[in-house]
């Protein structure tokens, strides 16, 4: 689907004409779109087909046609001119967190800013001191925003690198004759963020090949598939075992072409992490063995390679889950026969943070409930905002009852599933929750998050949160430490004393599985099983198309060493209830 990079397009086009000081309410027409085709639920290409881009809420004759240009070329002439004289580097200031396209504007206009790098130097000689609204503390946070920003740069979130590494993989499967085709390195370990994608694939087996490295039959063509891929945008290298591109989205893939007998070897190889390989070759050293890419050798005896099962075998060792390693007591672990059984996706029996159309969801109760069970769920919770969250449209007590209703008339229809009530109750600044415990009392989950005030010194945030931790209606407390990968940092919180709460109180912590939060981290994970503290995996999703982000949490759960008996959702749903009751 290409709604997202439609609304993209168009928020683009919105921030431009905002920098550029246009009008509020051309602006917001932009804007509106974006929202509309972000939120729609079907294809808008389908929309397009059938000639309804104009029934959409907000789209006017001009928009429908910018968006009939922007999917017949990917490109929208409005958006170039816009673009016309106008600096390039301009619009990479919007990524600085808290800037926002009014600050860029004036920063243009009145200080002749025209990128991150004009912007930092003024900000060294003084020259924004003075400007109205910039007072001390605002650029300081500019600065902090500015070295934050350098630390994450090149670096792609799990959730925008995945879809791409499954897409080239089908793609080129469809277009050449491959084997085995899997993404290694930081992906396949599923780590929050990716510098580049790795791609191995097998070409045809080599009836007789002189050495392990020479070129692997079929690499050729494999490779030229690869660079002519739809969305490569650069070819940075390619040859006969290797291909390297930069997609239109500026992510690196680099692909290898490996003989089938060195597949396990090489999968093993490039996905690292390189302490891990550093570890292994360690211990096949003292076997008096020598492991690469290519398998592993006693002598010039090639012992093992295959597969990767093979490979761990040959040092003594069980194969090791990709999430584990990192040189963080896996080897060992294995050596001891004390791996974990990491919990797996196939567990998940629910998702216990969804939000409906009562909030800021694009979907109702029944269409969230009905797109969980195709995905051969038991149950999900509704578990909308409280109403001191404004902006997101927070449900009242009054509401949350007709909710309730239509949560019942639902169940009805849904045989064998359950929908709990539940909320996403707002943590307020002195600890209390934004609903009575009267309320909270009738519902079967509550998240109790921090959506405000993320100032406060971390003895208040922490005390903040213990209190609600401590509410004995509260079943977990959500995404804790408020961060947005890449774009906020977390608050200040004291995460061990919060992880201490939570064990004391049999309260469990979320681990919110969108892309831009996978927050708790898998080190926090570590931490909450070691003490005790159940883990509850959501994936926040304000449409049924956000479900597939639960994969990304049991990525990270997997990283953080949970097994199924430390995630809340793998129970079935009596189980939970039962559980929720004591
Ligand atoms: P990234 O891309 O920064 O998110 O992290 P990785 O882990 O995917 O790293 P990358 O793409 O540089 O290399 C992929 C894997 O290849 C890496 O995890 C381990 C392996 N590798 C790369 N270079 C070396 C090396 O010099 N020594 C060893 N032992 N392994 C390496
Ligand atoms: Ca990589
Ligand atoms: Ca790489
Ligand atoms: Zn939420």
């Amino acid at each position: 689907m290409k709604n997202a990079a439609v609304a993209d397009m168009f928020d683009t086009m919105a921030d431009i004409m905002e920098i550029k000081g246009e009008e509020p309410f051309r602006v917001n027409s932009y804007r509106r779109v974006a929202r509309v085709v972000r939120d729609l639920t079907e294809d808008i290409e389908q929309v397009h087909r059938e000639g309804r881009l104009t029934d959409l809420e907000g789209v006017g004759k001009s928009s429908a046609a910018k968006i009939a240009q922007f999917l017949a070329s990917g490109r929208i002439e409005a958006h170039e001119k816009l673009l016309k004289g106008f600096p390039v580097d301009v619009l990479a200031m919007l990524r600085i967190p808290t800037m926002g396209p009014k600050t860029v504007g004036r920063l243009m206009r009145e200080k002749g800013i025209e990128g991150i790098e004009d912007l930092e130097k003024a900000i060294e000689r003084g020259d924004l001191v003075g400007m109205s609204g910039m007072g001390e503390k605002t650029i300081q946070n500019i600065r902090a925003g500015i070295e934050f920003l350098r630390r994450s740069a090149g670096r792609t979130l799990l959730g925008e690198a995945l879809p791409v590494a499954q897409e080239t993989i089908e793609r080129m499967r469809e277009k050449c004759d491959l084997g085995a085709a899997e993404a290694a390195g930081s992906l396949r370990r599923m780590k929050e963020t990716i510098g580049d994608i790795d791609i191995l694939v097998t070409g045809r087996a080599a009836k007789r090949r002189k050495t392990v490295d020479e070129e692997v039959p079929g690499g050729k063509e494999i490779v030229g598939a690869f660079t002519s891929l739809p969305g490569v945008s650069e070819v940075l290298a390619a040859g006969g075992t290797k291909g390297s591109v930069r997609t239109q989205e500026g992510l690196q893939v680099d692909l290898r072409v490996v003989s089938p007998d060195s597949f396990g070897a090489a999968l093993q190889y490039f996905t690292g992490s390189k302490a891990h390989n550093i570890k292994i070759r360690g211990i096949a050293l003292d076997k008096g063995l020598k492991i690469n890419e290519y398998g592993v050798f006693k002598g010039k005896t090639r012992v093992g390679g295959k597969t990767e099962e093979e490979v761990y075998k040959c040092l003594g060792l069980p194969w090791i889950p990709p999430e584990l390693r990192e040189d963080r007591g896996e080897v060992e672990a294995a050596a001891a026969g004390k791996l974990p059984e990491l919990v797996s996706l196939s567990d998940i029996r629910g998702d216990l943070h969804v939000h409906t159309n009562y909030s800021d969801g694009a979907q109702s109760v029944t269409d969230m409930a009905a797109a969980a069970r195709e995905m051969r769920y038991s149950y999900i919770a509704v578990t909308d905002h409280s109403p001191s969250l404004g902006i997101a449209g927070g449900v009242s007590a009054k509401d949350l009852r007709r909710q309730h209703a239509e949560i019942a008339a639902a169940q009805k229809k849904l045989r064998g599933f359950t929908i709990f009530k539940g909320t996403e109750v707002d943590i307020l600044p002195d600890g209390r929750l934004d609903y009575p415990q009267k309320v909270l009392e009738r519902l079967d989950i509550v998240l109790a998050s921090v959506h405000s005030r993320f100032g406060m010194s971390e003895k208040e945030m922490t005390a903040r949160i213990v209190k609600a931790v401590r509410n004995p209606h509260v079943t977990a407390i959500g995404h804790l430490t408020g961060r947005l990968i890449g774009q906020r940092e977390p608050y200040a919180v004291n995460v061990g004393a919060v992880v201490e709460a939570c064990a004391e109180h049999r309260t469990a912590l979320e681990l919110n599985a969108h892309m831009d939060r996978l927050d708790i981290t898998d080190l926090v994970c570590r931490q909450a099983k070691e003490a005790g503290v159940k883990v509850l995996i959501g994936t926040d999703a304000h449409r049924s198309a956000h479900y597939w982000m639960m994969q990304l949490g049991v990525g990270t759960a997997r990283r953080g060493w949970l097994e199924k008996g430390d995630v809340l959702n793998c129970m079935e749903a009596d189980e939970l209830l039962d559980y929720l009751k004591h």
